[in-house]
């Protein structure tokens, strides 16, 4: 069989295929630079495909229902004739060898679904490489026509900083509890959230459930307030049962109308696009410094001043770069 050409890859994925789809995402994510450079080529074609979907964050810590909630909502979205993508980002995978995120066994409905494609962990050296990556399985889903992309993240720290910078919307799950729980939360992924769901209300009377939103309410007083001209909304629900869930789906569909019409979506995602330039900056300065045969040579040069300590690393590497860039 011959081996299939940019264009045939790039209408395959615009028909919808999925293993084109799942191709073109592993050709992104390859640490190989012709697989990469295919994957550019390709996303170059698909451009004009893509920016039409809803990017929804979800995050939440560990155990707090994001995979379940996926399933929950990945289905009811469905019912409604949407076609839902599902990434995972995980920034702490390559340590942990393997994620736990975008977990198929607790998406079964989801991920048996013609009209939803889930996809683990992205995988990559650095953060920025992730963010590419992902932002790139991103655009890849939108070009095969699927129209809501969920990109599930765990609430620990730096990854939703991440997440929120390939998004539109950022929704947090959150256990109903006592005020203890809610101080684990960090005030940084507060202030990014537009809809905090209060999840597995199934388990807990309804007073602990009361009480939870209006501690949550009283520390959301405290935040400044969004860009995007939204007011956070604190909704409860299960992702069990389905409660909430449309609920959550009607606040999101008010926020895309709020910031469609004040012009902070446009503004946004601008932002996103020209943070990009600087992911892809540091990433093309690293490889083509390391792809230049005399820098392994370079170094090792160095090596002996460094171990006497005449040199410090940072003279290294600027060495490295004023010597193979000398017009920088
Ligand atoms: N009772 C109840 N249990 C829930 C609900 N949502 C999730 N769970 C349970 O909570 C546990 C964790 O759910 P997951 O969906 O895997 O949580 P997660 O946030 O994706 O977890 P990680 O991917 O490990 O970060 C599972 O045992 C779920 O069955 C809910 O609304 N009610
Ligand atoms: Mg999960």
């Amino acid at each position: 069989m011959k081996t299939p050409t940019v264009d045939d890859f790039a209408n395959l994925i615009l028909s919808g295929n999925i293993t084109a789809l799942s191709k073109a995402i592993t050709l992104a994510e390859s640490k190989k630079i012709e697989h990469q450079m295919m994957a550019q080529q390709l996303i170059h074609q698909l451009l004009s495909y893509t920016g039409e979907s809803k990017r929804i964050a979800i995050t939440g810590v560990p155990g707090a229902g994001k995979s379940t909630f996926i399933e929950s909502f990945g289905m009811f979205l469905i019912e409604k004739g949407h076609k839902v993508a599902v990434l995972a980002v995980d920034p702490s995978s390559t340590l942990s060898k393997g994620s736990i995120l975008g977990d198929k066994t607790r998406m079964e409905d989801l991920s048996r679904s013609s009209k939803a494609y889930i996809r683990p962990s992205a995988t990559g050296g650095s953060l920025g490489g992730i963010t590419a990556r992902t932002s790139e399985a991103l655009l890849l889903c939108e070009a095969a026509g699927f129209d809501i992309i969920l990109v599930e993240t765990v609430g620990v720290g730096q990854s939703e900083i991440l997440v929120d910078s390939i998004t539109d919307f950022f929704l947090f799950i959150q256990v109903s509890g006592t005020g203890d729980e809610l101080q684990g939360i960090k005030r940084g992924i507060m202030e990014m959230a537009d809809v905090i769901f209060l999840n597995k209300i199934d388990l807990y009377n309804e007073k602990i459930v009361t009480d939870t939103r209006m501690n949550l309410n009283r520390s959301l007083q405290f935040l400044p307030s969004k860009p995007s001209g939204w007011k956070r909304k604190i909704l409860k629900g299960s992702a069990y049962t389905n409660k909430g869930i449309s609920e959550v789906w009607d606040k999101i569909l008010e926020y895309y109308e709020i910031t469609r019409e004040n012009g902070y979506l446009d503004q946004k995602r601008w932002e996103q696009k020209n943070m990009r330039i600087d992911d892809y900056l540091e990433e093309l300065i690293l490889l083509k410094l390391k792809n230049k045969s005399t820098i392994q040579s370079q170094i090792n040069g160095l090596k002996r001043d460094l171990r006497e300590n005449k040199i410090s690393p940072f003279e290294i590497a600027k060495k490295l770069i004023d010597e193979n860039f000398p017009n920088l």
